[in-house]
Parts: C-alpha cells; sequence; structure tokens
C-alpha cells in the first residue's frame, strides 16, 4: 500500500526536479564576476527556502489530512516532546547562520577592490551622469535622455569611485546585480571585473527629484584593445556639471 502511494511522487519528483536545472529564479546571472557571485548566493537563498516552504507545506498537508475532523473525537493530545523542540530550534539557527556565512562571503567577494588597471570616477547629478577618466582626462557627461554611456574593458578589473554631486542617487545596473548610493561628499569606491562584451542598461534608483525616471545611462563593455583607443580619444568640449543642471532648468530634459 506505502509503495503503491510512492508510485506517482516518484513519477514526479524527476519533472519537478528537472525545472531546477537552469534555476535563475527570475534574476540576472550577471554580466560581471561580481554580478555572477550575488547571482549564486541568490540561487542558493531560493533553492533553501524552496526545501523549507516544500518541507513546511508537507507538514501542513500532512497535518490537515492526518487530523482531520472524524467522528467528533478529540484527538489524542500531547505536550513536552524535548527532543522535537530542541530540533524545530536548532535547525532553523543552522540554516540562519549558514545564510549569514555565505552572505558574508559574497558580499565579501562583491566589495573587494583589488588593484585595477582602469579607474573610473563617477558623478551623479541632478539629472545625469558624468564619467571621467583620470588616466587620460575622457569625459562622457549626459543627462537624462541623452543617456550617457560608460564604456569599460572585459577581463579587466575596472575599480568605480563613485558620488554625487547634489542629493542621494542611485547607481543600479541590473545585469550586473549591483546598486550603490552615490552620496554627495562621499566616494563608494567598488570594481567590476565584466565577463561579457555588450551593451548595459543603467538607471538611478533613489527618488532624486523632478526627473528621476529620466536619470538613465548605459554601460558599454568593449575588449580591452578597443577601449584603450577608445579613452585615448580626445572628448571635446564638454559641458559641466553646473552648465547641464542649468539647461534642464532652462530647457527642461533632453538634448
Ligand atoms: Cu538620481
Amino acid at each position: 500500500m506505502r509503495a503503491r502511494r510512492l508510485v506517482p511522487l516518484a513519477i514526479l519528483a524527476p519533472i519537478v526536479l528537472a525545472g531546477c536545472q537552469l534555476p535563475s529564479f527570475g534574476a540576472y546571472k550577471g554580466a560581471t564576476s561580481q554580478g555572477q557571485d550575488a547571482y549564486k548566493l541568490w540561487q542558493g537563498f531560493f533553492i533553501a527556502g524552496i526545501v523549507v516552504g516544500g518541507f513546511v507545506f508537507l507538514l501542513i498537508v500532512w497535518a490537515v489530512f492526518r487530523y482531520r475532523r472524524r467522528h467528533d473525537a478529540v484527538p489524542r493530545q500531547t505536550q513536552y516532546r524535548p527532543v522535537i523542540e530542541i530540533l524545530y530550534t536548532v535547525i532553523p539557527i543552522f540554516i540562519v547562520a549558514g545564510l549569514f556565512v555565505f552572505t558574508v562571503i559574497t558580499e565579501n567577494e562583491v566589495d573587494a577592490v583589488p588593484k585595477s588597471q582602469v579607474t573610473i570616477d563617477v558623478t551623479a547629478f541632478q539629472w545625469g551622469w558624468q564619467f571621467y577618466y583620470p588616466a587620460t582626462g575622457k569625459v562622457v557627461i549626459g543627462q537624462t535622455l541623452e543617456q550617457p554611456q560608460m564604456v569599460l574593458p572585459v577581463n579587466r578589473a575596472v575599480t568605480i569611485h563613485l558620488e554625487s554631486a547634489d542629493v542621494v542617487h542611485g547607481f543600479y545596473v541590473p545585469e550586473f546585480n549591483f546598486s550603490r548610493y552615490a552620496q554627495p561628499g562621499v566616494v563608494n569606491t567598488f570594481n567590476f571585473n565584466v565577463l561579457h562584451t555588450g551593451v548595459y542598461r543603467g538607471q538611478c534608483t533613489q527618488l532624486c527629484g523632478l526627473y528621476h525616471s529620466l536619470m538613465l545611462f548605459s554601460v558599454r563593455a568593449v575588449t580591452p584593445a578597443q577601449f584603450d583607443v577608445w579613452v585615448h580619444q580626445t572628448s571635446g568640449n564638454r559641458p559641466t556639471i553646473g552648465q547641464l543642471k542649468q539647461q534642464i532648468r532652462a530647457n527642461g530634459p533632453g538634448a
């Protein structure tokens, strides 16, 4: 009888588990090595959640059927089960401790700033972005609909110094699984190791005023050779942050 009940489970299990072969659980796989670390942590958390949630769900279903109402008889009442009580206290503590340890390991990997070959100073302002390359003096700047583009090389460590010229902004690149505050007077430093060439959209994630929703940018990852050519091209006469802010105030967003 028991064995017969297990047959549907044995059929269902591979089908359900097969879905777990490529589980992204709605997250980006990460176009940077740091983003991939965050992605792996996300996967681990999600699988842990499925295991715990599935176990709790099975217990609920079991209790519902095992102790459903029968002949108005009160079921046998029990209390003080030290073994079970210790288990349901200790196991969750171990689960939380495990999640904590993996989180700390991932945070240390994502926040590590080893020496890099490329440095970019990113300044957020109302409402746009400036990307400054101190090695060559190259500047990219643009507001709202101009969507300025930060160019960086793949397969090289790139260090970003992020700050704000006015209020708090958020520097967010979804495909990097990465977001940081851009704060006035505080420089946030982090590294990107981009793995694949391509264009990745970015946006401000901190409500920062009238044209916050238009505060967009993109990141273009190119080969190191292409980057070296690009970063040595002169950027020409670029407006300053102050000029762009005046322009937005006078004419609204856009070029
Ligand atoms: Cu902003």
